[in-house]
């Protein structure tokens, strides 16, 4: 299906010509579950957001590699929301033409941010469509959730070309879910062991005195399709297994709206199990279904950390897509607002996805895998999947064969990383899938990793078991950094802020190497199933290995 979209290539000669497409390799396709209603009508309102380009990127970025190199003096130097706002908020000439543009088309209806680098408007259909040359506006709908989105490329005026990054509201789907499985690995049901917050606890070797103390310590989840957790799901799964450590059993705050009717299996493991590992650190909940239908989940959540000084110190995020159904202006530009997290001590976690390697059919007997965003940004902290060696016991972990890994085609090896993936590449050298299926240049994932297999999950006052997908392993994580950042709060120490840099130089030291099986990949003759395989030491499929907590807590305390 993705192949149609060469079609981008004559529109982007003729946008030479005379308007210019910000995003000429963005998937317009909407996918064939969504159904189409038909088109908009034209005095509908629409909402669009505007990313202004922004100033001093270079310099956020050389910002942060110093603010979390442990080895800089600027180590743990982190700046406030204001302090970004000055290096990053867009040109006086920026803010001028893209004003002047929106007001010439009766554009008055806009909101902004702190950071100024985000104008977010509405409009009726009529006027975005005059706005934006090309745009079409239709709704579709799946399961009760409504959306509207263009069918077409937009484009923009050559004198606001330069001054914007993209347009959000057109195209992007609300992301997808790191589809949860939830079926059986092996045949003797209810002989499993389920993992639950002790199995974790066990494993990681947290005791009952591991739980948060620190006065504004916090931690989040962030949650974007028609997902939501229950107060109740989570009071219920705390009375049945928060037994022996202490924790909350209420969350502290929900930012966003809520929707009513049932919780989501997503949501409800997401904050379970941040506030399981987490245990006793308040918890916020970030719920952004779209206010309006024309609205990108994903994007308004962005929106938000520019606009809050005030944040949890750790987010846990278990969405994605393929890389090659996004634009690369937009994945650039969602970098960047990564960026201005870490630069601010904001440690971002996302789950590394469930496909594997992934697997993208170029041609006739034609594949290569297929890496996923944002997880392949080299400014979050990927986070993929592992099973117990034996299913029935708390053993040493294995690679479990969905964890997300591989290497961006869009981003460039980070210089912390190097070292470790050339290492990777020689050691395993003879065993390498051939190379014409991964991009040995791109930011190569997860960092790191933990239990994704055979969750216990309570959802709709239900106990639900076998619930599987780095989803699981990421608000584990989470809620491990969340803990650490509490001993350094206080002793009066920074947060993590963005981790990377600081993990590799640990070279696997407090972590649980994890150095067995393979993940997904390519069903042919070439690769035959399998993507790339673990290894001691780092590896694309469990990146550092799982983490040894007190070890974990005594580097990073260092
Ligand atoms: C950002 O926050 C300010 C208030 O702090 C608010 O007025 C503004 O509407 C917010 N921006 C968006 C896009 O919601
Ligand atoms: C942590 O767990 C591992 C494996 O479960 C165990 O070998 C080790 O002794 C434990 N304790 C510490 C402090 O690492
Ligand atoms: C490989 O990745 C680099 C960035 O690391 C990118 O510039 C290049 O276009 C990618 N190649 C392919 C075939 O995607
Ligand atoms: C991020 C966070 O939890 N901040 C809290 C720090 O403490 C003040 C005062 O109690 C709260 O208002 C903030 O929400």
């Amino acid at each position: 299906m993705k192949e149609l979209l060469t079609f981008s290539i004559p529109l982007l000669l003729c946008s030479l010509v005379w308007s210019g497409y910000l995003e000429y390799d963005q998937d317009v396709l909407i996918p064939a579950d969504w159904n189409h209603v038909g088109r908009v009508d034209p005095t509908e309102e629409l909402e669009l957001t505007f990313a202004l380009k922004q100033q001093n990127v270079n310099l956020l970025e050389e910002k942060l590699r110093l603010v979390s190199d442990p080895d800089s003096p600027q180590y743990g130097k982190h700046l406030t929301l204001e302090e970004v706002a000055s290096l990053v908020r867009p040109s006086q000439m920026t803010h001028k033409v893209v004003h002047h543009w929106l007001r010439s088309h009766g554009i008055t209806n806009c909101l902004t941010v702190h950071t100024q680098d985000f104008i977010q408007c509405s409009m009726t259909a009529e006027v975005a469509e005059m706005l934006l040359p090309g745009s079409r506006f239709h709704r579709y709908v799946r399961n009760g959730q409504s959306i509207v989105r263009s069918s077409a490329p937009y484009s923009v005026h050559d004198d606001v070309h330069q001054h914007l990054d993209f347009v959000g509201g057109l195209h992007r789907l609300p992301p997808k879910g790191q589809e949860l499985s939830q079926e059986q690995k092996q045949s003797k049901e209810g002989l499993h062991l389920g993992v639950t917050p002790a199995i974790l606890r066990t494993r990681y070797n947290l005791t009952a005195a591991d739980v948060g103390t620190a006065q504004n310590n916090s931690q989040a989840v962030a949650q974007f399709l028609e997902q939501y957790y229950h107060p109740a799901d989570l009071a219920e799964f705390m009375s049945m297994f928060g037994r022996g450590f202490q924790h909350l059993s209420q969350v502290d705050r929900v930012v966003g709206t809520q929707g009513g009717g049932k919780a989501g299996i997503e949501a409800s493991l997401d904050i379970e199990y941040i506030m399981s590992t987490g245990a006793n650190i308040p918890t916020w909940v970030f719920t952004n279904p779209g206010r309006h239908e024309s609205q990108e989940p994903f994007l308004q959540w962005m929106l938000l950390l520019s606009n809050m000084s005030d944040l949890p110190w750790v987010h846990t995020i278990s969405y994605g897509d393929d890389e090659d159904s996004l634009s690369t202006a937009y994945m650039m530009r969602i970098n960047t607002e990564f960026m201005k997290a870490g630069v601010r001590g904001i440690s971002l976690l996302f789950a590394s996805g469930d496909s594997g390697a992934g697997c993208k059919h170029l041609g006739k007997e034609q594949n290569s895998f297929r890496p996923s965003f944002p997880a392949s940004s080299p400014y979050v902290t990927t986070v993929g999947g592992t099973s117990f060696k034996n299913p029935y016991e708390v053993t040493y972990e294995v690679t479990d064969y969905i964890s997300g890994g591989g290497f961006s085609n869009v981003f460039k090896m980070p210089e912390y990383q190097v070292s470790a993936v050339e290492r990777y590449l020689k050691t395993v050298a003879a065993t390498l899938p051939p190379k014409s299926y991964y991009n040995i240049s791109g930011r190569a994932y997860p960092d790191m990793a933990a239990l994704s297999d055979n969750y216990w999950v309570v959802s709709n006052r239900i106990p639900v078991p076998l619930v599987s997908g780095t989803s699981a392993s990421t608000p584990v994580v989470g809620g491990m950094l969340s803990l650490i950042n509490d001993h350094r709060l206080l002793k009066g120490l920074p947060a993590l802020g963005f981790l990377n840099p600081r993990l590799y130089k640990l070279k696997g030291q407090a972590l649980f190497d994890v150095t067995e099986g393979c993940h997904l990949g390519c069903i042919d003759e070439q690769v035959q199933g399998k993507g790339f395989c673990a290894a001691p030491s780092w590896d694309p499929v469990t990146g550092w290995g799982t983490p040894n907590y007190p070890a974990l807590l005594a580097v990073l305390l260092a």
